[in-house]
């Protein structure tokens, strides 16, 4: 296991031990959530640890499944008490990318449903300003490349997402991404409220003051930053 995947299965299996029985949990995506969930399975099997999980993708669903998570929909619940989910950066002002893995939606409303929201991080992820890594837009296939054409005219230099075959990726709802590169960002909510008001786009990935703890793994060990 390379170093930065020890860094995640390290901060995975840490927040792990914020679950406490009964709690309704979010569980997020991305490859530092899968240590978690091997971890909460892992204290489901060994402590019979009772919680009741919503996901925010249909692999995470899977991984959970299989390890004897109990699953059920969002709309079964009326709160999620806590939900830890990765980011692709995340800055000292706590504003984050997240999308990188093509959940973003779905992490979105379920962050919004969240009581308390903990990303989940390897140091790599912690940048003094966010958009280095591009911000990642959801868009409907129907007129997608109008949207595509308008972010190229706003100089948003936009690249469709592909899978590994090549093909036009399609999230977990059959949507498009559209992955927008524009450097260190700065006015963050005008670009916010640009990109939500744009006609056609159904989220973005820019996570603004949306997660209250951010646990980074880095070679001394755990930082634990609290928003
Ligand atoms: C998820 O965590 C995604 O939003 C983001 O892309 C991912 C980070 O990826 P990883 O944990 O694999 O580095 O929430």
């Amino acid at each position: 296991m390379n170093q930065q995947d020890s860094l995640k299965q390290l901060v995975g299996q840490t927040a792990a031990k914020l679950v406490k029985n009964g709690m309704i949990v979010g569980l997020g995506t991305g490859s530092t959530v899968r240590f978690l969930v091997d971890a909460l399975g892992k204290r489901v099997q060994e402590e019979g640890l009772a919680i009741t999980g919503v996901t925010t993708s249909n692999r995470t669903t899977a991984q959970a499944t299989s390890l004897g998570i109990k699953i059920v929909d969002l709309d079964d619940v009326d709160h999620v008490d806590l939900t830890i989910d990765g980011a692709d950066e995340v800055d000292r002002d706590f504003y984050g990318i997240k999308g990188g893995g093509g959940a973003l939606l779905w992490e979105k409303i379920v962050n919004d449903a969240s009581t308390n929201n903990v990303w989940i991080v390897d140091q790599s992820k912690v940048v003094d300003r966010i958009g280095a890594f591009g911000v990642p837009v959801e868009v409907i296939p129907f007129g997608a490349s109008k949207v595509f054409a308008k972010f190229e005219h706003q100089g948003y230099q936009p690249q469709w997402r592909t899978d590994e075959a090549g093909q036009l990726y399609r999230t977990d709802e059959n949507n498009y991404i559209i992955d927008l590169k524009l450097g260190p960002l700065t006015d963050l909510l005008a670009l916010a409220e640009d990109l939500i008001n744009t006609v056609g786009v159904v989220e973005h990935g820019l996570f603004l003051n949306r997660v209250n703890q951010v646990i980074v793994g880095n070679e001394t060990g755990i930082t634990t930053l609290t928003a």
